[in-house]
Formats: C-alpha cells, sequence, structure tokens
C-alpha cells in the first residue's frame, strides 16, 4: 500500500498519535497501514491516479501505538470538520481494527495560524472581572431544568451579591415552555447591572445559546444586543461547525465551552478520542473556557491528564490566547484547597449542588465557596477559617473537607 515509512521525520505535517488493536487474522502493520490509508487518500485496494505524495506516512509503531504523518495539503486551512472526517472519521468504523483511540494531534504552525483562537482569552477575562489573581467562583442554576426567568432572577442576586463571579446556565436548559431564552436573559443580564452599580463588580453571565446554528447566531445577537458578555456553546452537541460559526463572527464576548457528551467517547481508553485531541481544537477554535474536570469531583478523569490539558490550554501556543481550564461536577466547598492544589489558580471553579444545596440556603452556600477560595488563596486550612466564618462550617459539616 506504501504508508509505511518507519524512521520518518515528521517536518511539516499533521501528526496524529493512536491506540490501536488490530482484529485477528492481521498484523500490526497491515492495520496500521490501513489507518494511514482510509484516514488519508487512500481505500482498502490500490486505486489507479493515487497522488502518493500525498499519502499518509506511518513512521512508528511500538506496543499498541502507532504515529501517522499526514501531509499539510490534506487537510483545508480552519476547517475542523474537515479535519475530524479525515483522522477522526471511517478509521473508527473498520473491521480491520479491534480498537482505535485518537490520543493526541500536533499541528504545524501553518495550520494553526489558519485559526482565529480565543477572541476574548484568560487574561481578558481575568482584566473585564478585575479578579487578578485568585480563581473565578462559579455557579450553574439548580434544579437543572425547570426554574422560570423570574426565579432564576432571583436566584442571581442571592449568589451574585454573595460573591459569586460568574453564572451559567445548565447545559440542557434552552429556551422552553417554563424558561424562555429571551426572557431569562434580559432579567440575569438585569441583575449583573444591578450588581455592578451597587458592588462595582462585573460579574458574568453564561447564557447558553445551543441550538441550530441560525438560531445561534440569533441568540448570540440577542446577548451581545442586551449587553451580555459572555455565552455558552454545549461544543460536542452543537458541534464543530456550529462553535466554528459562532467564533468567526467575532463576538467581543467569552465564549463559554461546555463537553456535554464527551464521555461517549473520552472514556473508554482503548476506543474514541482523547479529551486532549478535543482541548487543543477547543482552543484553535477559540474558546474562552473549556471544562476539563475537577479530578477530586463527581465526574471521571484522570487527574495526570487534566493537569497535563489544563497547562496545555494556558501555554504560550504560537501566540494564540489562552484558554481558562473549567473546573466542575459535584464540587462543594471542603475540596476547594485539592483543585487548587491540583490545579493552580488560573481557573473557573463551577459549583452547583454544592452552592445550591447548602443547609443554610444559597447565600450561605455564595458566602461559603468565596471563604474556601480566599482562606486558600490565604494559605489558611478551610477548619481554622470556618472558626470564624459560620457558612463555611456548615458547609464542611454538611459535606466535609
Ligand atoms: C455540575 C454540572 C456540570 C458538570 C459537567 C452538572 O453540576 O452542571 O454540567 O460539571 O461536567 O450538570 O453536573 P454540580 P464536566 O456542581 O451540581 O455537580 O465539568 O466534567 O464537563
Ligand atoms: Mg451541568
Amino acid at each position: 500500500m506504501g504508508y509505511m515509512h518507519l524512521g520518518y521525520e515528521p517536518r511539516n505535517d499533521v501528526v496524529c498519535e493512536f491506540y490501536f488493536e488490530h482484529a485477528s487474522g492481521v498484523s500490526a502493520k497491515i492495520a496500521a497501514e490501513n489507518i494511514a490509508a482510509e484516514s488519508s487518500i487512500g481505500t482498502w485496494v490500490d486505486v489507479p491516479g493515487t497522488k502518493k505524495q500525498l499519502g499518509a506516512k506511518v513512521f512508528s509503531i511500538k506496543n499498541n501505538i502507532v504515529k501517522i504523518a499526514y501531509p499539510l495539503d490534506l487537510f483545508e486551512p480552519g476547517n475542523v470538520p474537515q479535519l475530524l472526517s479525515s483522522v477522526a472519521g471511517n478509521v473508527f468504523g473498520m473491521k480491520i481494527l479491534k480498537n482505535l483511540r485518537l490520543n493526541d494531534i500536533s499541528f504545524p504552525k501553518k495550520y494553526i495560524r489558519s485559526f482565529k483562537g480565543p477572541n476574548i482569552g484568560l487574561n481578558d477575562l481575568r482584566k473585564m472581572t478585575g479578579i487578578k489573581k485568585r480563581p473565578l467562583i462559579g455557579t450553574i442554576y439548580k434544579p437543572k431544568l425547570g426554574l422560570s426567568p423570574g426565579e432564576m432572577e432571583k436566584l442571581a442576586y442571592k449568589v451574585y451579591s454573595n460573591g459569586i463571579d460568574y453564572t451559567k446556565d445548565d447545559e440542557n436548559l434552552g429556551s422552553m415552555r417554563f424558561n424562555k431564552f429571551e426572557d431569562r436573559v434580559i432579567k440575569v443580564l438585569n441583575v449583573v447591572d444591578e450588581i455592578k452599580s451597587e458592588q462595582g463588580r462585573q460579574v458574568v453571565y453564561a447564557a447558553n445559546i445551543t441550538a441550530s446554528t441560525d438560531e445561534m447566531l440569533r441568540r448570540a445577537e440577542f446577548v451581545k444586543d442586551h449587553g451580555g458578555k459572555c455565552i455558552m456553546i454545549d461544543i460536542l452537541t452543537a458541534g464543530w461547525s456550529g462553535l466554528q460559526t459562532i467564533r468567526n463572527q467575532n463576538f467581543k464576548m467569552i465564549i463559554h465551552a461546555h463537553r456535554a457528551s464527551h464521555g461517549a467517547f473520552t472514556h473508554n481508553p482503548k476506543h474514541g478520542i482523547s479529551m486532549k485531541v478535543i482541548a487543543k481544537l477547543s482552543r484553535l477554535v477559540g474558546v474562552t473556557g473549556l471544562h476539563t474536570g475537577a479530578v477530586v469531583g463527581k465526574m471521571k478523569g484522570d487527574e495526570r491528564e487534566i493537569v497535563e490539558i489544563d497547562n496545555f490550554l494556558r501555554s504560550e501556543w504560537y501566540g494564540l490566547k489562552k484558554t481558562i481550564p473549567i473546573a466542575s461536577g459535584g464540587v462543594y466547598p471542603g475540596l476547594i484547597p485539592k483543585i487548587i492544589k491540583i490545579l493552580g489558580n488560573d481557573i473557573i471553579i463551577n459549583c452547583g449542588g454544592g452552592l445550591w444545596g447548602h443547609s443554610m440556603g444559597a447565600e450561605a452556600g455564595a458566602k461559603a465557596m468565596r471563604q474556601a477560595v480566599d482562606a486558600t488563596m490565604e494559605g489558611i486550612s478551610l477548619k481554622e477559617y470556618a472558626k470564624d466564618h459560620g457558612e463555611l462550617k456548615l458547609a464542611i459539616k454538611q459535606w466535609g473537607c
């Protein structure tokens, strides 16, 4: 087939690292060549007119890991769907493979530069909110569905006025009979303005615009027209095309990227696509914040991988702005020191049930979250700090630390 180039040294190539298990009766080499063929220019048999110079090159096979270099000409600049249709398309369904997982991908500078990256990056978010060092503290309106816009408006005031920097719709909140999108955006943004005038704090509301792309465009415009500074997209259920379309409008708004449904293909270590790949594509396209896991919360996620992904999102990458990791899922005040110790300060810590479920209510839940972050930033243990911070004391009594 001519895709085997062991020892080739990639230069200006897109490079993919796959974990693979070949089907019985097939050698690893044949399986690897078929991955390279199917994800670049070939099929199961050689056909006339094939331009071999465009073919992918298998350059390393070791212990179920195959590394493949792809000529840059195979990829349309600035087009994530086309990239994934190549390197994460048919290859996942081939009989010749028992399992296949795209573990990592790297891009040459020219390809990276064909994307916009974040419009509002980590540093812009800190400047906008005036929060220079500590993690931003966020919450998700709970219950996730059922609240009316009027109820959300009241809850927004309760939590923002007691120290929460950032609130978001839950991932499955759209525009329903009980909660129309426009109605809640107007009401919650009114509270954002109230906090600005009462406390001089610029707080953030992430309105979930996830819908068809044309509808997302309309909703994003609506948020912008009403003074909003942030939109949320469930990037995997909305899709890369939808995300790119919204990013490419150059709205000067935060893009909060929720990763609902990633577990369908990131969780299995032998088959699917890693969260590291999702994170690289998300930053390329240009999200401001990306859910990457809290390590110690309720959601699955390997500490080493989450730390690696968070460090990548905050690293220097060919001049692209930084993306802030969002640590969320089963978080409560007692977990704050561990989360900051593992993931650092440059994060948004999101807490839903661990705030709204506080025995003394939402205001106390918000205060307890802020107290836990303040204590940690001052290097004081939560137990010590709780001695004269009652809300934190009750949260520790309720959920531990
Ligand atoms: C958290 C959450 C988030 C998860 C997503 C939820 O609520 O709102 O969607 O954090 O997981 O619906 O579960 P709680 P991840 O704080 O009440 O758990 O951040 O890992 O993508
Ligand atoms: Mg949620």
